[in-house]
């Protein structure tokens, strides 16, 4: 309908942008990484989060281009803080479905890190858990090992609320996974710091890193550093920002 309608345009004129939440390293405080996270400034509707337009985008076979989009603006913010001496940038992209499995893929990816002098260990490429299980096919596998043989990390998004992926971590390289906010939010409850500490091993075990998402508070962000999980996303650090006031608050904070 409206949005779906109003989507291809607003792709193209740069009404999506990329947001901005900082990723922490909880022993220390300081900046590891960033995800970037897409809005829609909506002429009329305001400001869109994705659950608003993903969906649509999807339906229009429009994904591939909305993620290249934000990522390419994304990796021109972060092109600026490395000029600015700011903060060495690292960014999580978010990889829809079809955007994994796109044959070109690679191609684009480099091409943006071409342009802006990035370079593959400052890329990072998520995606949910479910995708790997849904919505992966041959060529998405494929990528997978190619991002890999570039140089680039991939990250499971929202772990935890999926399944069966525990076999597949084994066979892809992963280099990470983020835990999901409905396993980080109950913190401290026994049963939640229970699965916490088996996922912890777990990734260990596997050599993989791991980002608690959801810190909403200093409380969850102590649990977690206790328990020895590294880095943490969310409130209690600061909420998704436009480029601009992430580039203040990387000023004072990086
Ligand atoms: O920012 P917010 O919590 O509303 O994001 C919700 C979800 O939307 C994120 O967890 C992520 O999986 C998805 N998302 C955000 N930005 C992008 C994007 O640029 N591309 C894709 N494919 N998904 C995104
Ligand atoms: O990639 P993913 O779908 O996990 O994106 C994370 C989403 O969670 C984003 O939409 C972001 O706005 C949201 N988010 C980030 N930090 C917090 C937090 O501390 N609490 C809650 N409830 N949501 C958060
Ligand atoms: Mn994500
Ligand atoms: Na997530």
């Amino acid at each position: 309908q409206r949005i779906q309608g109003d989507l291809s345009a607003a792709i193209q004129n740069g009404e999506i942008e990329p947001w901005f939440q900082p990723q922490i390293r909880l022993t220390d405080g300081t900046v590891h990484g960033v995800e970037v996270l897409a809005r829609w400034q909506h002429p009329t509707m305001g400001l869109l989060n994705p659950v608003a337009f993903l969906p649509a985008a999807e339906r229009a076979g429009l994904t591939v281009e909305l993620d290249h989009a934000i990522w390419r603006q994304a990796m021109q913010h972060a092109q600026g803080w490395q000029a600015e001496k700011l903060w060495y940038p690292r960014i999580s992209l978010n990889a829809a479905p079809d955007t994994l499995s796109d044959p070109y893929l690679i191609e684009r990816v480099l091409l943006h890190m071409q342009r802006t002098g990035l370079t593959s260990d400052q890329v990072v490429i998520e995606v949910l858990e479910t995708t790997l299980i849904n919505g992966s096919d041959d060529m998405a596998f494929l990528n997978i090992d190619s991002l890999a043989e570039c140089g680039i990390a991939l990250e499971l998004d929202d772990f935890g609320t999926g399944y069966a992926s525990l076999s597949r971590l084994t066979q892809l390289p992963v280099a990470g996974i983020k835990l999901d906010r409905s396993l980080v939010a109950p913190l401290p409850d026994p049963r939640a710091d229970s699965i916490l500490r088996a996922l912890l091993a777990l990734a260990t075990e596997l050599d993989l890193h791991v980002i608690a998402e959801g810190v909403e508070d200093e409380a969850i962000a102590a649990h977690l550093n206790m328990r020895g999980c590294l880095l943490g996303q969310g409130y209690r650090f600061a909420r998704p920002m436009p480029a601009d006031e992430f580039t203040a608050w990387l000023s004072e904070n990086g």
